[in-house]
């Protein structure tokens, strides 16, 4: 077992570089602590292929219309299509929040939904899915991007549609954007935001280990005799990381010049509400309210603060929004995505948990702003 020695600073160039002091220094960091989550734990992300089309079309419901997408690069074409169900209310362009899957967070009667089906682009039924998704018909088996990689390039295909239709045709403001899904969702949820910088509010739910919870505190956790989920498991148990990964994965998370409060960083100034629930030790709750701890100093660094928050509860089932958490939820959605003023967003809650920040961190948080 790793002796989990400190979360990584994640205002420090890496390899003992030097220690980030101004706002473009962090720039230049983030794209570092991009690079090395692709390199180490989640595989590379593509870029747009050069050719991308998109349409319209109805569905037998008539709130509901699909976007279809088609897009070539290297003599391989794939297309995908993600639903866009439109609200019942507001006014149109409508700010829309799109979903793995489909959201189990109650979206407001004036947000529109955009589920996409993520299996269908990458796989995720357990070790044997690795390489299977139409990402993999365009860029082949080999690429190293893990599921949750694809899916992300997915939904920023499906951003570049959005935008390619303009607004007069989809409806939907693309500058209003959300992402979420719950559970292994969740995680996916939480790379997307990272990676596509056009998603301004992040709400991943119950993502737990390999979300919004940390390597290192979840070994930790573990070794206190918690029976939760590992990088050691994880990696074993399905696809959402890339085979590069394994190395760490056994118990040597330690070596990783990074963990998971710095892939959440990286969705800073842009918002952040991490929705948990303690009743799953499976979840590994601790590590998650002491990694969205560490994360929230990105947001201080920055002056954004009120952009990152953290509820977490218990006595609900898994992926069942409780109506406790409503608030915070409405909070976010009011300020990040319906851009209403006043609204209090700071929210940074559990029920039970605690973090020993002294044990964790030992890095000072620069001002950045
Ligand atoms: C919380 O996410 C996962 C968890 O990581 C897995 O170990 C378990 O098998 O499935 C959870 C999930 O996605 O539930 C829907």
């Amino acid at each position: 077992m790793g002796s989990s020695t400190i979360l990584p600073d994640p205002f420090q160039f890496a390899g003992g570089g030097p220690k980030v002091t101004t706002k473009s220094q962090w720039d230049c960091r983030r794209q570092q602590i991009s690079s090395l989550i692709q390199k180490y734990e989640l595989g590379y992300l593509l870029p747009k292929p050069s050719i991308l089309t998109a349409n319209l079309t109805s569905t037998s419901s008539p709130s509901t219309f699909n976007l279809n997408i088609n897009t070539t690069t290297n003599n391989k074409t794939i297309s995908f299509s993600t639903a866009i169900i439109y609200p019942i209310s507001g006014q149109a362009p409508y700010p829309a929040v799109i979903a793995y899957g489909a959201p189990s967070i109650p979206i407001p009667s004036n947000i529109a939904t955009i589920n996409l089906n993520n299996d269908d682009i990458a796989l995720q039924n357990d070790a044997s899915s690795r390489g299977i998704g139409k990402f993999y018909d365009l860029y082949g088996s080999n690429a190293t991007a893990s599921a949750m990689t694809a899916w992300s390039w997915a939904v920023s295909r499906t951003i570049d549609a959005l935008e390619l239709l303009l607004v007069n045709t989809t409806k939907i403001n693309a500058s209003s954007l959300g992402m979420t899904g719950c559970s292994r969702n969740g995680k996916g949820a939480l790379v997307a935001g990272a990676f596509e910088p056009r998603i301004a509010l992040t709400i991943p739910q119950e993502s737990g280990s390999g979300g919004d919870a940390c390597w290192r505190l979840s070994d930790a956790e573990q070794a206190a005799g918690g029976v939760v989920q590992t990088s050691s498991e994880i990696v074993n148990e399905n696809v959402w990381f890339s085979v590069e990964f394994e190395q760490f994965a056994q118990y040597k998370t330690d070596l990783l010049p990074f963990d998971r409060h710095m892939l959440a960083g990286l969705i800073a100034p842009r918002a952040l509400l991490a929705i948990e629930n303690t009743a799953y030790e499976w979840l590994s709750p601790q590590s998650s309210f002491g990694c969205m701890t560490a994360a929230r100093k990105v947001w201080v660094a920055l002056g954004a603060s009120d952009r990152m928050g953290f509820s977490q509860d218990g006595n609900h089932s898994h992926c069942v929004f409780p109506a406790d958490q409503q608030p915070e939820l409405s909070a976010f959605i009011e300020k990040f995505l319906l851009d209403q003023e006043g609204v209090d967003t700071d929210v940074f809650k559990t029920t039970n948990e605690t973090f020993d920040e002294a044990r964790w961190i030992d890095w000072d948080v620069p001002k950045l702003y």
